[in-house]
């Protein structure tokens, strides 16, 4: 997968050097781009935002710096991924049977606002199957509106938010989009099974707690359960937990489960 991100503070990125995230990076599981968005303005003082049309407070970043940008990112990207497979050599040497065709690339512009829609794991999983995700970062008081309005024409563009209270970019969103979908990237996580029972996978519930050594710490004993080797309580106990742990902090989630999913322990707990 390829993912590039504009912004005016490509620093903020650098922390996607790290762990597993930079891992991928230099694996060539992931090809992740930071782009300086400044190198798009033709203006001795680098501009790129400009005063709202309307009147108010703060500035609005501009469209023609936006629309630059995005085009060239965009066009690297689908060079990066052709749409028609390589022509075999023209003598015909070549024995083998003609590639079926490629798929036309997926490429989506993430745009992150605090007016957006709720970024979720669900859309992590879903833009892990993209070819190439753009995230266009702004700053001050958001990007000309016209922006996702046109690019919505030619490609897939979601306005996404991180949750309810406004942070001063969407740098930060960029760094929990690239962390939340490169570990599903196949290859980036060594032992995919510890995808399977995480907070907000495919159960709908969130993860029931987890112990290690010492099995006694500050007064606090592990629960006796997980010593009993008893693989089919362990696995009742921690269903009950992840129950009673996502009703008490996430009563929204549990409206949510499918009654079909749950079995008559479930309901007693
Ligand atoms: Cl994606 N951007 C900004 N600026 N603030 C936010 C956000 C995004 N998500 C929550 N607050």
């Amino acid at each position: 997968m390829r993912i590039d991100v504009l912004t005016i503070f490509p620093a903020y990125l650098d922390a996607l050097d790290l762990s597993l995230v930079g891992k991928a990076r230099r694996d060539g599981l992931l090809d992740l781009r930071v782009h300086d968005l400044r190198d798009w303005t033709t203006d001795r003082h680098r501009t790129v935002d400009d005063t709202p049309f309307g009147g108010g407070a703060g500035m609005v970043m501009r469209p023609d710096v936006w629309g630059k940008a995005l085009d060239d990112v965009l066009a690297a990207g689908t060079a990066a991924t052709p749409a028609v497979p390589p022509a075999p050599a023209p003598d015909g040497s070549d024995a083998a049977p003609p590639a079926p065709a490629a798929a036309s690339p997926r490429r989506v512009l993430l745009v992150p606002t605090p007016s957006g829609e709720r970024f979720t794991q669900a859309m992590a999983e879903d833009l892990a199957g993209a070819d190439q995700l753009v995230l266009a970062c702004g700053r001050y008081e958001g990007i000309d509106a016209r922006v996702a309005e046109h690019y919505r024409g030619a490609l897939e563009v979601h306005e996404i938010s991180l949750g309810d209270y406004v942070l001063n970019g969407g740098e930060v969103a960029a760094l929990v989009v690239v962390e939340a979908v490169a570990r599903l990237l196949p290859g980036v996580i060594g032992n995919p099974a510890s995808l399977v029972e995480e907070s907000h996978g495919a159960a709908g519930l969130l993860e029931y707690p987890v112990y290690t050594k010492p099995p006694v710490w500050s007064g606090l004993a592990v629960p006796e359960v997980l010593t009993s080797g008893d693989h089919g309580k362990v696995a009742r106990w921690r269903r009950d937990q992840a129950l009673a742990r996502t009703a008490e902090r996430r009563p929204d989630m549990v409206a949510r489960l499918d009654p079909e999913a749950l079995d008559r322990a479930d309901r007693a707990v």
